[in-house]
């Protein structure tokens, strides 16, 4: 039986301040719940006050994105090392905006992986059709694609811990959530490339999420679904109370 995640993609919202707001309201909401795993991923300069705040309760924290170095001359950047020595046990890598919007490809995510695993951060890759793949029949190939060059030379062993996001860019903020079953479809063709490069026990240990509008009032049919282990959430993790009801599946 896998346990669920509830993860928080809070994007570019919340300051310090506005973060510690909402874990104020938040983690009562939440205490004690322990049949699903609780994550928020802050903006940067958010992390550091929300690593501190959910400290000692359910609730952990990741970063949006990191470098795959430790160091160097790479401005705006985030190393591995530096996520944890503020405590960051998570990090998202290829989230379709930045792929989008800071042109990382999967040959820097699959860097970036292989770094979050040596430094003992659990990664959760984020992968995704768009809206012309699906039309045009290329959803499979698409996921594979990215699949293949995310964890190229990615050995069985350091598979253990991996988190992936299911994320069809044309449901990201757009409103359109996939249905249970068409998501379902896609995170049965990811687990079966897992199963494919890594055997049985890793593809049935892995976690696959659903990202893409999801809200109060699709999570719980999104949940019931096989393959679908939790959900990455955006625009409705914002608000405590919503993010509660999706803890407890709404
Ligand atoms: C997809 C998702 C969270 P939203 O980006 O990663 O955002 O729920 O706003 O579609």
């Amino acid at each position: 039986m896998r346990k669920k995640i509830i993860a928080a993609n809070w994007k570019m919202y919340k300051n310090p301040r506005e973060s510690l707001s909402f874990l104020d309201t938040f983690l009562p909401l939440v205490a004690g719940h322990e049949r699903d795993e609780i994550l928020i991923f802050p903006t940067a300069t958010s992390l550091s006050t929300v690593i501190d705040r959910v400290e000692g309760t359910n609730v952990h924290a990741g970063a949006q994105t990191m470098h795959w170095l430790n160091e160097g001359p790479f401005t705006g950047q985030t190393s591995p090392t530096m996520l944890t020595s503020i405590g960051t046990t998570h990090v998202l890598l290829g989230h379709s905006e930045r792929r989008l919007y800071a042109n990382e490809s999967y040959e820097h995510v699959n860097l970036k992986l292989k770094a979050a695993i040596a430094h003992d951060l659990i990664p959760i890759l984020c992968l995704g059709e768009m809206l012309a793949d699906r039309q045009t029949g290329y959803t499979k190939d698409t996921l594979l694609a990215q699949m293949g060059a995310a964890l190229a030379n990615l050995p069985t062993e350091k598979a253990q811990t991996l988190v992936i996001a299911y994320e069809p860019v044309w449901a990201i903020g757009t409103g359109s959530t996939a249905t249970p079953d068409v998501a379902d479809q896609a995170h049965a063709i990811i687990r079966g490339d897992l199963k494919n490069r890594f055997g049985p026990v890793v593809a049935d240990a892995a976690r696959i999420l659903y990202g893409g509008s999801v809200k109060p009032d699709n999570v719980s049919a999104l949940l019931a679904m096989p393959n679908i282990d939790g959900a990455l959430i955006g625009g409705a993790s914002l608000d405590p109370h919503s993010l509660a009801l999706m803890v407890q599946y709404a």
